[in-house]
Formats: structure tokens, sequence, C-alpha cells
């Protein structure tokens, strides 16, 4: 991409509303554009930070057995009284009346509409075990939306539903997501506490919210030191295994978001191992048995005959909020620092002097043979002074910096900067293009 023919409009001065750095970056880099309190446009370079975080927990909820549809934003009304969760939502919910009078809703989350698609389809265990996904935006009206993207009204939330014939299955359905999370979330270059958590509106026995660490989180926590370090579970998982004694390794030391909190039981964690932090719920994974398959009669035949409510659990992930949560991880004074995994575009190339012949015909050159090796480039041909261009693409962030100007090219060389360490290396045109398509 050319940034002259792009739509990256930056910012310069921190925006006064914005409180904490992800959201001061967040609007300073141009990701997104407040269009409403707690909605926001997202604009190009956002929206492919986006993309690319949808990317990962899609390919991990796959592996994982999980089964991809897509679910309307509107629901109606009827369904959720099916549940009695129409008046228990309250507030949150954001009603909306047809021209027929007819009653909807925007889907905060979508229990019922699930258990609806799946007892209008599914009679039998054989059909069973099923996970089922989607990635789709939800409303809740939130009293207090703050922090840009990170407690927003309208987001972006992957929310899967699992059905099982009995509690051993779900339970299995539970540790399979509880397993791809910590996977999904240090794909993204984040470290992931399961915690003890809270079941709020969607209820259930079990429940586990995943929580990033980071100064700016809304949510207070308590957990053993030694659970910070703990490495996630490799690539070779077999989610077909048992994964119980994986899961009891994760759950077996203290971990609890301040609702669970069990002051007693923290202090018998030795005083050094004991840890109080505030973090980023950044997945919530929910197990709930019969709650809503009894209230809305999705029943399957089992074995026996027997017709049984099947046993469900969801599993949400915040798929905005962590554009917002990677940069409250991931950022120095200069800006954003994306991980490899989730940057916009890989490399910014950088012309140091547009308008020059030698110059632009070497980054010409770059931009093609990169792009053709399937680099995604972002390239700056624009007329900005040197200086201008370095402290923009060090506010974006993206991983790699591979700058050309003039006097490099007399000498036969280009300069690679990595956005993280700040590391310069002066190297060939054909170095640089194989150690960024490498
Ligand atoms: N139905 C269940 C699981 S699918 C559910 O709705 N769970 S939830 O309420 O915990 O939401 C799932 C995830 O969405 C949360 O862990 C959080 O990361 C994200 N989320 C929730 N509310 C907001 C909000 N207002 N703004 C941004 N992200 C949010």
């Amino acid at each position: 991409m050319r940034l002259s023919r792009y739509f990256l409009p930056t910012l310069k001065e921190n925006p006064a509303e914005a409180q904490i750095v992800s959201h001061r970056l967040m609007l300073r880099a141009g990701l997104v554009r407040q269009s409403a309190a707690g909605i926001y446009s997202w604009l190009p370079l956002g929206l492919a930070v986006l993309k690319n975080i949808e990317q990962i927990i899609r390919e991990e909820q796959n592996r994982a057995g999980a089964v991809e549809l897509l679910m309307p934003t509107i629901q109606s009304a009827d369904l959720w009284r099916e549940s009695n969760r129409y008046d228990d939502y309250g507030k949150e919910m954001l009603r909306i009346t047809d021209r027929h009078d007819r009653e909807l809703l925007f889907g905060p989350t979508n229990e019922e509409l699930v258990t609806d698609i799946f007892r209008s389809a599914i009679k039998s265990y054989k059909d069973l075990p099923l996970n089922l996904y989607h990635i789709q935006w939800k409303f809740r009206d939130e009293i207090r939306p703050r922090f840009g993207v990170m407690r927003g009204r309208e987001f972006l939330m992957k929310d899967a539903y699992s059905f099982d014939i009995d509690k051993e299955g779900a339970r299995q359905a539970y540790n399979k997501m509880f397993i791809a999370y910590l996977r999904t979330f240090a794909c993204m270059g984040l470290k992931a506490i399961p915690m003890a958590a809270d079941t709020g509106p969607i209820g259930g026995d079990m429940s586990h919210e995943f929580i990033v660490l980071a100064e700016t989180g809304e949510s207070e926590v308590f957990c053993h030191r030694d659970l910070v370090a703990m490495d996630p579970p490799g690539a070779d998982v077999d989610y077909e295994a048992d994964l119980q004694p994986m899961i009891d390794d994760r759950t077996r030391l203290y971990a609890a978001t301040d609702e669970l909190h069990d002051e007693k039981q923290f202090l018998q964690i030795p005083e050094a191992d004991r840890l109080t932090a505030r973090g980023i719920e950044v997945g919530h994974i929910f197990y709930f048995g019969t709650k809503y398959s009894k209230a809305m009669n999705a029943v399957v035949t089992g074995a026996d005959g027997k017709d049984v409510p099947v046993e469900m659990g969801s599993y949400g992930i915040g798929v905005s909020r962590l554009v917002g949560g990677i940069i409250e991880a991931s950022h120095d004074d200069d800006g954003i620092i994306w991980p490899d995994s989730v940057a916009p575009f890989a490399v910014g190339l950088i012309n140091l002097k547009t308008g020059d012949a030698e110059t632009d015909q070497a980054c010409e050159s770059v931009y093609a043979r990169l792009t053709a090796r399937g680099v995604s480039v972002l390239y700056d041909d624009t007329q900005e002074r040197a200086g201008a261009k370095f402290s923009q693409m060090d506010l974006i962030g993206l991983p790699w910096q591979l700058i050309v100007g003039p006097r490099g090219l007399k000498a036969g060389v280009v300069e690679l900067k990595r956005r993280q360490s700040g590391e310069r290396e002066e190297m060939s045109i054909d170095a640089a293009i194989n150690k960024l398509a490498g």
C-alpha cells in the first residue's frame, strides 16, 4: 500500500479525552474514530489489526473443533422471554421496535439465539458434541463506556456455544476452549492468566476469566506469581485427548478476580509469591449446564431413547478489546509496537527523498519485490520531511522499517530497523529483502 493513496489520519497531539495509553495511541495512530459514546468507526489501519486478531482466534477455534457460523446482530425479544432474560437484562439491553411494533433487540450475547438454532436442527445424541461460534458485533448500553475500545457499547466478540449430551462431555468442551484460549492469546504476544470468575448475567456454576496484567486494567486480580511465568500449551496439543491434567496444572494455584476473591485462601500463599494486580479481561468462559436448554426445551434423544436437555457452555473473547489490550502490553514513548502476528503491515518502507529519481526507483523496486514475495508493505512515498516520516512510522508501530535514501544507495546499502528493539542494521537491498521475506 502506498501511503499517498492510503487513509491514515494520524494526530500529532494527544487527544484530551483519552485517559489511558492504548486509547491515546489508537486515536493518534489513526486506528479508530469515535462516532458516539462507546461507538467507534474502524479506520483502515485499525481494521487490518482487528482482522488479524479475528483470524488468529478463528484458526485456533477451528483447530479445537468449533464450527463457525454467523448469527445476526438483531434478535427477537420473544426468544429472550423464553429464557426470562428479557426483563433481567435491564437497561444494558438496547431495545428496538420495528414498523410493525414487533419488539427486537441488538444482541448483547447469543445464548438464546444459538439454542433456538440448535433445537430446530439437532435431535439426537449422535450429532453431539457440537460447538458453534461466530465473530459478531454486540451492543451493551454500558453505564460508563470508557477507555476507548476497552469498554465500548458496540464491540466485536467471538462467542462460542457448546452442546453435549452429558456433564462429562461438557467438561471436555470447556477444557478445549480453555486450552484454545491460552494458545490464542499467546499467539498475539499476550500472557493471559485464567482466573476463577463470577458468572454474572450469563449464569452457571463454573467460569474462568482470562486476564492480561496491565496497570490500566479495570479488574482487580489476585494470584500466585508462578502463574505469570507458565508457558502456553504447545502447537502439538491434541484436542481429542483428555485435557483435564493440563487444566488441573493451570488451576491448581490460586487465581481469582475481585468478585470471587477469598482473602483467607490467598494469605496461605507465601507472601513473596502473592501477586495483587490489575488486569484486562480478554476472555471469559462459562459452563452453565441446562440453564438455557431447559428453559427453551432444547432436548436430544440419548442412547437409551430418552430425551434429555442438552448440556451447554459459552465462551467469549473480546476481539475489539484485544486491540487495546495488545497496545497496553506493547508500546513505548514513541508509539505502538505491534507483535508480528497482528501487525497491520509487516514493513514500513521509508523513502527519504521522494522525488529523487534514484531513490524513487530503488523504493519502487523494493516495494514490488517484497509485495511479490507476500510481504505486506506500507510504502511512505509522501513528500513529508524525513523526521516526520520516522516519527509517524514509530507511532503506528509496524515491526520493521526499511529506510532508503540517496546517501545509502551510493554506498549500496539500505537501513533496516526493528521497531521493538530500535536496532538498526545497514545491508544491501537483496539482503534486506531476503531477511524480510525469509
Ligand atoms: N455469552 C458469554 C460468553 S460468549 C459472554 O457474553 N461473556 S462476556 O460477557 O464475558 O463477554 C465476553 C468478552 O467480551 C469479555 O471477556 C470481554 O473481553 C468482552 N467484552 C465484554 N463487554 C465488553 C465491552 N463493553 N467492550 C469491549 N469488550 C467487552
